[in-house]
């Protein structure tokens, strides 16, 4: 190592270790949600991506694993991926980073133990304590107002803890209007199956009453590979006609995390999603014909990231964020954000962590953060070494950028 990058490592390694992040994307609630909220050891084991992986080590029918309590799915999963297999996967590993942060001694491999420790914390003290240990500033949520036990909440208010926002998840909008216009219809909005004019208006007021509801940072939904605009299906269809305006009225940006493909394996249930490559024209023509709409990325195939930075290039009003889901690994997180950087410098937000479980954002922005400090650090060796002189002033502000400042700038703008 030559001696500038050491010493530039170190900068950069502490303006990482500081900065206060914005995590744009998780799936974790505020304390008004109750049990909505996941937290502790037996939920962090038995999430999706870990399900996916024990299942992988049996031959029992899915229906069986289904049947098991929480603590048994945890056991099993912690007997098979832990201690009769090592825990090398990210999704292990991770487990791992939190129980070492809140201090738990991963080395004595105790279960019970460390049940133990999460049944005497109180879910408040826990929020605080998680918050705290990765530095997050504020963490978006997603909030899906076809979601009964979500939509009671909004319904009856509440005072929001600033250290979570809303975002209005509108998947089952444009991915299954057939049901979800009847539950529109139930809920007072005068609209048809059929996509009429008064169908749009009536969809507009529906998002519009949920924007001033929720004052979300942001409108999204996941798509599926084949999603294609122009086009005269029902989502292409409501994007167009209803999502578009309101975004653009209510200033509120649509996020499109594209390429998720539902349930290819149905009996693994929410474990079941896989990926397939998307059409990148979508994104462009989106962008193209909607100039004065912001929208926010992320793919999940990786075959698409290379052509999703090229149309950020091209389009301003996209702002490209996050290694979503099977990409956030840290070789892939390592490549995107270095293909990012070389093309888009420091506009863009390489991580979210789509936290399910509230412990996940202490190892998800842990085990991000490194491979983020690594390739900033790279990249200026490389211009320090051509002459150019940073000042640590500089690194922060740049570092701050990646991790929140820029998406809130891009959030204020108007194009
Ligand atoms: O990463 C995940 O946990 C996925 O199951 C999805 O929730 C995905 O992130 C999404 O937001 O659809
Ligand atoms: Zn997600």
């Amino acid at each position: 190592m030559n001696v500038k990058k050491e010493e530039i490592s170190k900068v950069v390694k502490k303006a990482v270790d500081d900065v206060q992040i914005i995590d744009l994307h998780t799936h974790i609630f505020d304390l008004r949600f109750k049990d909505l909220l996941l937290w502790g050891i037996d939920d962090l084991l038995t999430y999706h991506y870990l399900i996916a992986e024990v299942m992988r080590f049996y031959d029992m029918p899915y229906d069986e694993f289904w049947k098991m309590t929480k603590t048994e799915q945890s056991n099993l999963i912690w007997k098979t991926l832990f201690i009769e297999n090592s825990p090398v996967s990210e999704a292990t590993r991770g487990v791992i980073t939190v129980l070492k942060s809140v201090g738990l001694d991963p080395s004595k491999r105790d279960l019970e133990g460390y049940r133990r420790f999460f049944a005497s914390k109180t879910v408040e003290e826990y929020v605080d304590l998680v918050f705290k240990t990765a530095h997050i500033k504020y963490a978006v949520m997603t909030n899906d107002p076809f979601v009964e036990d979500e939509r009671k909440v909004w319904l009856k208010g509440g005072k929001p803890d600033p250290r979570f926002k809303s975002a209005l998840r509108i998947d089952p909008l444009l991915v299954k209007w057939p049901n979800s216009y009847l539950k529109l219809k139930e809920w007072g909005y005068d609209v048809e199956e059929k996509l009429t004019e008064k169908t749009f208006a009536q969809i507009k007021r529906f998002l519009a009453d949920w924007i001033d509801k929720m004052n979300p940072v942001y409108m999204a939904a996941s798509l599926p590979p084949e999603f294609k605009t122009p086009s005269d299906n029902e989502t292409a269809l409501i994007i167009e006609n209803a999502i578009i305006p309101v975004s653009y009225e209510k200033n509120v940006p649509f996020a499109m995390m594209i390429g998720a493909k539902k349930l290819s394996n149905p009996q693994l249930k929410l474990a079941g999603d896989s990926v397939g490559k998307a059409d990148i024209n979508t994104v462009e023509y989106l962008a193209r014909m909607y100039p004065h709409n912001k929208f926010l990325l992320t793919m999940l195939s990786r075959e698409n990231q290379h052509e999703l930075v090229v149309a950020a290039r091209k389009f301003r009003n996209i702002h490209v964020f996050g290694c979503w889901w099977f990409l956030n690994n840290p070789s892939v997180v390592d490549e995107i954000t270095r293909e990012r950087m070389e093309m888009l410098g420091v506009s863009f937000t390489p991580q979210h962590s789509d936290a399910r479980v509230l412990d996940q954002l202490i190892y998800k922005w842990n085990h991000s953060k490194k491979v983020i400090a690594d390739v900033l650090t790279d990249k200026y060796t490389d211009i320090a070494n051509d002459g150019w002189a940073l000042t640590e002033e500089e690194i922060k502000r740049d570092v701050e950028k990646l991790f929140g400042g820029e998406f809130e700038a891009f959030l204020k703008r108007k194009f």
